[in-house]
């Protein structure tokens, strides 16, 4: 039986990753980092918490990774966990290059240690194109980070990179563009609109106050992006990939598209609150996805409209269920 360890498992690509690599058949377990609160929602909303073994560590102490590389003893392992909110790695520069940036050294280090033959998964970004090099991002795309995250993925990037050329090691880096879910974290701005749409349709909230909505992204479904990560280890040759839809939406007519759905005029209710304006911000994401399908025979099946539909209709009942 295949064997994957998952840092990051619940978060929202951790828990769809458990899901699919359960119904291949793996033994999955997961790096679960010490909280005050529960932090299981994600695993218990698709069934599988008593399906995975999670074990306690951090990404920013390397012994508890050993441990748990021992414990688990994997062939494959996923580096999903993050500081993953932009805005915040402002506000907590040096936590997110701990966690984001040298936890992957750990991690790297931790497999080194174990055993070389271990297959390697990094979640690289594609916020590290950051000031966008090319209009549209390839693997070939410079990059130019504009977030101490885009920054400290970036170095979680090259070590990436650099354990492949050093020692011969099978780790590759998929650098996905943003994607979503019903499971996605509520800061992060679809989310963010999909809960207030529900909200304000069932009377629970009047305004959604939103920052830059003119900036530009490329959103794909979690559920896709995840198959993508697997299909990487699976390959004869490690690389990295883009993992992107290859099309691109403003946040304004995101917001327009889950207003729309819901009978609503989005410009009645959102309001530009400038708290929510970033230091430096990433204009446009655009992602090319063609080597992923041409060498993982990968591509988005989900579009924007549905996947914004499907997080409305999750948030809708959630918000249903609270009254
Ligand atoms: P997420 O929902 O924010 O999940 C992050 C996970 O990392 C959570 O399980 C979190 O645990 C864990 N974590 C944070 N700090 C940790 C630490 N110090 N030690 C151990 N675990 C820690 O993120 P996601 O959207 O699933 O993204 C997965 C990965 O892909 C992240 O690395 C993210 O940066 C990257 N990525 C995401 C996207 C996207 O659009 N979603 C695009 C490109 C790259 P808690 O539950 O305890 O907080
Ligand atoms: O949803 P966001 O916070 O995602 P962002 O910054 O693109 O980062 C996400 O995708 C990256 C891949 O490119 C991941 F690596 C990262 O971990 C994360 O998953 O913001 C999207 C855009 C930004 O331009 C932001 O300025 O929406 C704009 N925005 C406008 N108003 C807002 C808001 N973003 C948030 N979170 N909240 C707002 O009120």
């Amino acid at each position: 039986m295949k064997s994957a360890l998952i840092t990051g498992i619940t978060g929202q690509d951790g828990a769809y990753l458990a899901k699919l690599l359960l119904n291949k058949g793996y033994h999955v377990s997961g790096l679960i980092a010490r909280r005050a609160t529960p932090t299981t929602w994600r695993l218990q909303y698709l069934g599988i918490a008593n399906e995975v073994d999670l074990i306690n560590g951090d990404l920013t102490d390397l012994p508890s990774i050993v441990r748990a590389m021992n414990k688990a003893k994997p062939s494959e392992i996923y580096n999903l966990g993050a500081q993953s909110f932009v805005a915040s790695s402002w506000q907590q520069p040096v936590l997110t290059a701990q966690s984001t940036g040298i936890g992957v050294l750990h991690v790297l280090e931790a497999t080194r240690l174990a055993d070389c033959a271990i297959r390697f998964y990094q979640a690289s970004s594609s916020e590290m194109f950051g000031l966008v090099r090319d209009p549209i991002q390839s693997e070939a795309t410079p990059f130019y980070p504009r977030s101490p995250y885009g920054v400290a993925k970036l170095f979680g990037h090259w070590m990436t990179v650099n354990y492949r050329e050093s020692f011969n090691m099978f780790t590759c880096s998929g650098i996905l563009f943003n994607h979503e879910s019903p499971l996605r974290g509520i800061e992060f701005v679809t989310r963010k609109v999909t809960d207030a749409v529900a909200r304000i349709k069932l009377g629970q909230q009047k305004d959604l106050r939103l920052g830059n909505i003119d900036a530009k992204r490329d959103w794909g479904y979690a559920g896709d992006y995840v198959e993508a990560m697997w299909l990487m280890l699976q390959q004869e040759q490690a690389d990295d990939y883009v993992v992107a839809t290859g099309r691109c939406t403003t946040v304004r007519d995101m917001c327009k598209i889950a207003f729309d759905y819901v009978g609503l005029n989005y410009e009645d209710y959102v309001v530009i609150d400038p708290a929510y304006y970033r230091p430096a911000e990433v204009d446009i994401l655009l992602g090319n996805p063609a080597k992923a399908k041409k060498v993982l025979g990968w591509e988005a099946k989900t579009s924007l409209h549905d996947l914004i539909e499907m997080m409305l209709e999750a948030d809708l009942a959630r918000v249903r269920a609270e009254k």
